[in-house]
């Protein structure tokens, strides 16, 4: 990483060199007060280098964009581009920052919306030309440190425009505004050379059906879907597009509601070979589900593209976007995600704020910090898994009766309703029970730790 060429504007962190891999029997010290215990980036586990693994991203809005509002109070955060001023002055002066951060920590990728990344202007042309030269000083800092781009998105969900939904929306006007803004982000995207383009949508479903035609805003999010990726191929974009499913929040009703509904959509409009899912773990448990259930099925389904990794609180019904501090939690999802081939072109996007009190600059660097090593620890255990094996063959042994002639026969057509309906009565004999074994894998399962 070249640190040499970071500007001469006094940084904001107190960390004076990037964060490196410390070992477990780091001691800190003053000059050095963090090394990571467990993300040691060189390390090959299943073939690959841990970073490539693992393919950590940081997200601007709630590092750079979040000032520490809650629906009760004020901002906390005190972050000095949020102080007024010229508006493209401080995008850039937030954008310095934001690399200064992905230096300190040696993230490999960073995510943004646009309108994280450069204010909104008078005009359309002009919003998208303040994200235009945001995104040339990006490439600039981009060339100089080797931090690329995971993935970029449109925010088609904070401005009032959008309060009755973007693609969804009741007036096809708002529907042609948001096609020309993620176009823009599509291309700012690939100019940057993002290995994603993201849709979450966050405004896409209802309050109340007493004023809304359900079946009509469920065919133009299948239309607006598939506008974006005749435009992928268009300008020769090469990396995935990515839908976000999350269940309710902004609306009530939201239409990507989880994995399950959105691979249903995806169908639909048959784009289920051209769209994959971005899943994020508080999103998974407002719809009821935990993580790696989402993950798994979206791999069964042949949809998986990439993580969002939080958390989120149980005692809570909001999206807290908590950093990842649950070991077996993130353990049991990467396994998933390794027992699938890997994260692939996705990566782990940290979409996940601060609390409103950590105020301190260098609280940002402490937090993705303790999540990348932590997630780190958990790619270790979950490697400890997938080699160990013992977890797997459990789970062939219990469908192992499937592999053989008969089991295949009843899959693959040869016996019907009938013939099976005649074996077995005329047969007369009863399935024999047998242990689904689920304390003893919970046993096994806390063995890797
Ligand atoms: C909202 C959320 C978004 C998406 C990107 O809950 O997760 O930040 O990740 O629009
Ligand atoms: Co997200």
């Amino acid at each position: 990483m070249n640190t040499a060429t970071a500007t001469a504007r006094t940084p904001y962190f107190s960390f004076k060199q990037p964060l490196r891999f410390g070992g477990e029997g780091f001691v800190a010290s003053d000059d050095e007060p963090f090394a990571y215990r467990w993300y040691d980036k060189d390390r090959v586990v299943l073939g690959k280098r841990m970073e490539e693994q693992l393919r950590f991203a940081v997200c601007y809005w709630h590092s750079f964009v979040g000032n520490g509002t809650d629906p009760f109070g004020d901002p906390t955060f005190g972050r000095p581009w949020h102080a007024g001023g010229e508006p493209m002055q401080q995008a850039r002066h937030k954008a310095e920052v934001a690399f200064e951060l992905f230096r300190v920590l040696d993230v490999p990728f960073f995510t943004f919306h646009d309108r994280d990344i450069a204010p909104e202007g008078r005009t359309l042309a002009e919003s998208n030309g303040n994200v235009r030269r945001i995104a040339d000083l990006f490439q600039r800092q981009m060339a100089d440190s080797g931090i690329r781009l995971l993935w970029g998105t449109a925010n088609l969900f904070s401005h009032p425009r959008y309060m009755a939904g973007a693609a969804t929306n009741p007036d096809p006007e708002v529907f042609a505004y948001a096609a020309a803004q993620v176009c823009n982000a599509l291309e700012v995207t690939h100019q940057l050379g993002g290995a994603n383009y993201v849709l979450w949508g966050g405004r896409e479903g209802y309050e109340t059906l007493l004023n809304t035609d359900l079946k009509r805003e469920l065919t133009q999010m299948g239309r607006f879907l598939s506008m974006v990726v005749e435009h992928k191929h268009k300008i020769g974009f090469k990396g995935q597009i990515l839908v976000e499913p999350k269940p309710a929040e902004p609306t009530k009703h939201q239409y990507d509601f989880d994995v399950a509904s959105v691979h249903g959509f995806l169908r639909t409009y048959g784009l289920e070979r051209e769209v994959k899912l971005n899943i994020e773990q508080n999103h998974a448990l407002l719809a009821g589900h935990t993580f790696e259930h989402e993950i798994a099925l979206a791999c069964a389904l042949g949809v998986f593209g990439s993580l969002d990794m939080n958390r989120g609180d149980e005692l809570l019904g909001w999206d807290t976007d908590q950093f990842p501090h649950n070991l077996p939690q993130v353990a049991l999802a990467l396994y998933h995600v390794l027992r699938a081939g890997g994260i692939g072109m996705g990566g782990l996007n940290f979409d996940a704020k601060l609390r409103r009190q950590s105020i301190d600059p260098d609280d940002l660097v402490w937090a993705h910090a303790a999540a990348m090593d932590l997630c780190a620890r958990a790619l270790l255990v979950a490697e400890k898994m997938v080699v160990d094996g013992s977890l797997q063959r459990h789970v062939d042994n219990r469908y192992a009766g499937w592999e053989t002639e008969r089991g295949r026969a009843m899959l693959d057509g040869r016996l019907s309703l009938e013939t099976l309906a005649e074996e077995v009565t005329g047969k007369g004999h009863e399935p024999q029970p047998r242990s689904a074994r689920q304390e003893r894998l919970e046993h096994l399962v806390a063995s890797y730790f």
